[in-house]
């Protein structure tokens, strides 16, 4: 086993400027554009792809490499915070709350003349309701694709929980080894990071041992560098300009529920889908993307709408910041609230998140 300890500690990038937006007030829909206006649409899907932050040099073919990688883990061990970072760009939503990504979400990172693959996945725990078996199903189904190699993060904090736990038997119950990455250092005392490495290697299935924060982006680079290093010859799988595997308007829906998540507590954030219904460009280079949020219940539609619609407003307006940012375009986004009782039991639901629906 090698436990690698971070080196030097990059900076946080700086957070991009949020403008305060004139809201109007409205009721079930939320239209947060002030002058929206309706002549010489063009219909388009929202199938484009998200680019990288910026293209790398090219590499000639011969020198090229490609890893695809699997980041599994625990619900919250901070799997989509290293993925993005990884990337250098947002491709896959991120809350403090467990249970945040619902699907295998690809991103992709170029490093020197290795392009690296990741499968961002949904987190392992023991699944109850359909919603969460589709989830761990899909985590496991990363795992099962990672061709060369599986990251199991471990939130350094929490240490080996009962999920941690679960996963490894996994694992071991499939003969596969994988590198441990133990995540959020900066939480904890240097002192007793050792000895959970020495636990970590006691579990008997990985090879190295890594420590990092996600966060901070301390020991990522090193992790990158490894990756790097045993991602095979040959040439790129993808567009070197490309980030992500996720359409465009599905980032978009991810971007509402990620704000919903953060906006909305107890079983809430659980209880709601979002999906784009219409994505439409404008003559003037804006983007029109009209959304669906599903809530179970009447009373979740009051909650999510908020008292003068407030709560949807500010949803809403967060969502359209970061997609204008990520767009690098004026962005209307329109908000429905609808109630569908069995929306997680309705197999085009599923579909839309791109999930199997479990039987
Ligand atoms: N302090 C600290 N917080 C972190 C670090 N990495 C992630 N977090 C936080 O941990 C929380 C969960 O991060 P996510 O990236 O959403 O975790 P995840 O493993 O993708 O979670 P699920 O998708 O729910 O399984 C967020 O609040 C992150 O900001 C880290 O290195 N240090
Ligand atoms: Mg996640």
């Amino acid at each position: 086993m090698t436990i690698e300890t971070p080196g030097k500690t990059p900076g946080t990038p700086a957070e991009g400027e949020i403008r305060d937006e004139d809201l109007q007030e409205g009721g079930l829909a939320s239209d947060l554009d002030d002058d929206w206006d309706d002549d010489d649409e063009d219909e388009d899907d929202g199938l484009d792809m998200l680019p990288p932050p910026e293209a790398p040099a090219s590499v000639p073919v011969d020198e090229q490499k490609t890893g695809f990688f699997a980041v599994i883990g625990a619900p919250n061990a901070g799997k989509s915070t290293l993925v993005n970072r990884l990337v250098g760009s947002k491709v896959s939503i991120v809350s403090p709350k467990v249970q945040t990504t619902r699907s295998r979400i690809v991103g992709i990172a170029m490093h020197g003349p290795a392009q690296l693959v990741f499968i961002d996945t949904p987190g392992i725990f023991r699944p109850k309701r359909r919603l969460e078996k589709a989830m761990v199903q899909a985590a496991w189904s990363g795992a099962g694709d990672a061709g060369d190699g599986l990251l199991m993060m471990i939130d350094a904090k929490r240490g080996i929980t009962d999920d941690v736990r679960l996963i490894v038997d996994g694992l071991k119950a499939e003969g596969r080894r994988a590198w441990a990455v133990l995540n959020k250092v900066d939480l904890l005392a240097r002192e007793k990071l050792l000895p959970l490495a020495a636990e970590v290697d006691g579990l008997g299935i990985f090879d190295r041992i890594f420590m990092i924060s996600a966060e901070n982006g301390s020991g990522v680079d090193d992790l990158a560098d490894a990756l790097a290093a045993i991602a095979r010859k040959g040439p790129w799988m993808y567009p070197e300009d490309q980030a992500s595997d996720v359409p465009l308007r599905f980032l978009a829906a991810e971007i509402v529920r990620e704000k919903l998540f953060l906006s909305l507590h107890e079983e809430l954030p659980y209880a709601l889908t979002v999906e784009t219904e219409a994505w439409t460009e404008k003559p003037d280079g804006s983007a029109r993307i009209d959304q669906v949020v599903y809530v179970q219940r009447e009373s979740h539609r009051k909650i999510v709408l908020g008292a003068g619609g407030r709560t949807i407003k500010h949803v809403g307006s967060a969502a359209r910041t970061e997609l204008q940012q990520i767009l690098e375009r004026r962005v209307h986004l329109f908000l429905f609230v609808k109630v569908r009782e069995s929306w997680a039991d309705d197999p085009e639901r599923y579909r839309e998140m791109n999930l199997d629906y479990p039987r």
